[in-house]
């Protein structure tokens, strides 16, 4: 038995999760734990939010609250995500947690009085508008390596991390202005001094995955600087040194110590030492933009205190949505909160995982769920188990028949069905989480067209053996594919035991033992639905509808006085108003602008019922390209706040009135 420490990335506790969260790295962690759980080994599977740093901090700077209210608001969103999809954390817990500050200080320390933090006199910038020294994400600019737009610490587009003052074009992201560069000290971690230990580490592990390796030995290529570990910013943990009033631990270096004091938390008390996992086997699973962070700072991190260096780093590439990167400001994205209002979790997995092996960018479409749901998981594994069941039932009084004398189509069946549980588990061991997919859906088919071939209906009259042969073999294939979908579909493969009438189906190597004859099963339930097209329809259109094209506030894209005098903006007052069938956000309304009356389609059906806006006065954007929205024409644009619908009522101005 092994001690498995699984990890997934930190999510910053400013915005709840998406796609591809779940894509990178809390699907394929979860697989990874429920096989690991189900073959014997003994699994801590950790998380926590992220909740210090930039990005919650700017977020709380807009919003005009105190950075705990964000990052609180962002956890519980977050943790009700992840249970959403049945991601089976051990411990999900805060880095704003009392023991985690003092984990984090006490790492400070110890390798500040090992001489391996130094304090170190440098330049940072400084915004002399908003009087603040700008770590970070408060600055963005270009990328110094690869010229795209970079925020102040990272760049998405070629994953390094960046110091602000190498950024060319720096803006302040509060006020805009150029920031300058003043004198300032912070303290720095000698991560130059382990650049050997580094590439011995990235070069001799074999089991770290290609985009790892990569990644990390081209930027050791190029050699290691010093990493600077604090900031000058109120919204951190403290630096546990007298002398450094005022400064913060940068985040980085204390998130990934959260992975410890999550771990912490959860055996505190209990006896169990996390640490006898952590030496036994460690296994990140991070998102790829974070391979640097992970291959190069924190095992470095780890050599200076003297821990050991992760074991695996498994690094999720990219998700894109219907051919498009992902984009939270424009809101072109699925968020798990609204996917699992309308469907099972599972048919997220199975998806997400069928897609594209982890190691390969992939994209989530629409349409491609559909097909994969109705084609595969309907039509293949779905169909194999209710003809299964039912025709057990049917011809059998829901019992396993006897088999005998089995024909050569028989024996080669029962041979993929022996194979599967093992063939399965070596590929999720080996973290080929799709082929172990792609395996079962095999086996699956074959499975139909074995029982389309013995046609059991037909055989019953003609041939009872051949029917109860095939019948037998059926069922013990659907008691496989009971335990080795667990990992993947753990809700399916529940149901699935719930019809064999499997008490415990836990352990891996129970697949293997094949049900015997005369066991009773339970009646078919229908498993998996095919979705039809005009879900889809609707899913596409809240996707396009959501669509904001410019949402980052203050930092859009500048327009000129002319560009804004062609907006002609009038007084309205609404007579009509209705729903539109199919969209939960849009109404029909009859909006009298004066001197005609218009039909607007607007996003107001969450905020208000058809009734509460007749007479209403609201602001109307009048000479606006029509378009249809749902198939219904819309002849301009009401205005309104985007988070709560707030709409402008300018009650004392006249119908028809031009504000602009
Ligand atoms: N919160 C960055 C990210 O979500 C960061 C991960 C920390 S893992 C220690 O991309
Ligand atoms: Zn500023």
């Amino acid at each position: 038995m092994t001690k498995i420490f699984i990890s997934c990335a930190l999510p910053y506790a400013n915005g709840p999760c998406h796609l591809g969260h779940i894509r990178s790295t809390y699907l394929p962690a979860d697989i990874y734990a429920r096989y690991n759980r189900m073959g014997g080994n003994d699994v801590l599977m950790v998380c926590a939010t992220d909740e210090h740093g930039t990005p919650i901090a700017v977020k709380a700077d807009k919003e005009k609250k105190k950075p705990i209210e964000i990052s609180k608001r962002y956890h519980d969103m977050i943790v009700r995500d992840v249970e959403s999809m049945n991601i089976s954390l051990d411990s999900f817990t805060r880095t704003t947690d009392e023991i985690h500050y003092e984990i984090a200080q006490n790492f400070f320390k110890k390798l500040y009085d090992d001489g391996l933090i130094y304090r170190q006199d440098i330049q940072q910038l400084y915004c002399e508008n908003c009087k603040k020294f700008l770590p970070d994400r408060y600055v963005e600019g270009l990328c110094p390596a690869c010229g795209a737009e970079a925020r102040g610490d990272h760049c998405e587009k070629c994953g390094r991390a960046l110091d602000p003052t190498e950024l060319d074009e720096p803006k302040c992201l509060t006020c805009g202005n150029t920031p300058v560069i003043r004198d300032t000290y912070q303290y720095s971690f000698k991560l130059s001094e382990f650049e050997d230990d580094l590439k011995e580490y990235i070069e001799n592990n074999d089991k770290l995955p290609a985009n790892v390796k990569n990644y990390a030995s081209n930027w050791l290529k190029e050699g290691l600087n010093d990493w600077v570990l604090t900031r000058d910013m109120d919204w951190g943990i403290p630096v546990p040194l007298d002398e450094a009033e005022g400064k913060v631990l940068y985040v980085w270096i204390e998130a990934f110590l959260g992975y410890i004091s999550s771990a912490a938390q959860w055996s505190r008390g209990s006896g169990i030492k996390w640490e006898d996992y952590w030496n036994d086997f460690v296994v990140h699973f991070i998102g790829k933009d974070i391979i640097y962070h992970h291959s190069i700072f924190w095992p470095g991190l780890l050599k200076a205190y003297g821990c050991k260096m992760p074991d695996m780093i498994y690094a999720g590439e990219f998700l894109s949505l219907e051919g498009e990167k992902m984009s939270t400001s424009k809101n072109w994205v699925i968020w798990i909160a609204d996917f699992v209002k309308d469907f099972e979790p599972d048919l997220l997995r199975y998806y997400l995982t069928m897609n594209a092996p982890l190691n390969k960018d992939s994209d989530f479409s629409w349409d491609d769920f559909q097909r994969r749901n109705n084609d595969e998981l309907a039509d293949v594994i779905g169909n194999f188990l209710h003809r299964t069941f039912t025709f057990t039932h049917k011809f059998f009084d829901g019992k396993i028949p006897e088999y005998k004398n089995p024909s050569k189509e028989d024996l080669e069946f029962e041979s993929a069905i022996r194979k599967l549980p093992d063939s399965v588990g070596e590929y999720i061991a080996e973290f080929e989480f799709r082929e172990g997919l792609l395996e079962i859906f095999k086996v699956a088919k074959l499975g139909n067209k074995y029982f389309n071939d013995s046609e059991p209906w037909k055989a019953i009259k003609e041939d009872y053996q051949k029917a109860a042969n095939c019948l037998y073999l059926s069922n013990q294939l659907a008691k496989a594919l009971a335990y080795v979908l667990k990992p993947y579909i753990p809700t399916k493969a529940n149901e699935i035991a719930d019809i064999i009438n499997l008490e415990n189906h836990d352990e891996w190597k129970d697949a293997k033992v094949f049900l015997t004859e005369g066991y009773e099963i339970n009646k078919a339930k229908p498993l998996f639905k095919k979705i039809d097209d005009d879900v889809i329809d609707y899913q596409k259109n809240k996707l396009k509808e959501n669509l904001k094209e410019n949402t980052d506030d203050n930092m859009a894209d500048m327009i000129s006085i002319d560009e804004f005098d062609k907006v002609v903006i009038k007084i309205g007052q609404i007579k009509e108003a209705e729903k539109i069938e199919k969209s939960d956000k849009l109404l029909k309304l009859q909006v009298d602008i004066g001197d005609e009356v218009r039909q607007i389609v607007a996003g107001l059906a969450k905020f208000y019922s058809p009734q509460e806006l007749i007479d209403r006065k609201v602001a109307v954007v009048v000479n606006l390209k029509p378009a249809k929205l749902f198939g219904t024409l819309s002849e301009g644009m009401i205005l309104a706040t985007g988070e709560s619908g707030a709409l402008l009522t300018p009650d004392d101005c006249e119908v028809g009135e031009r504000i602009q």
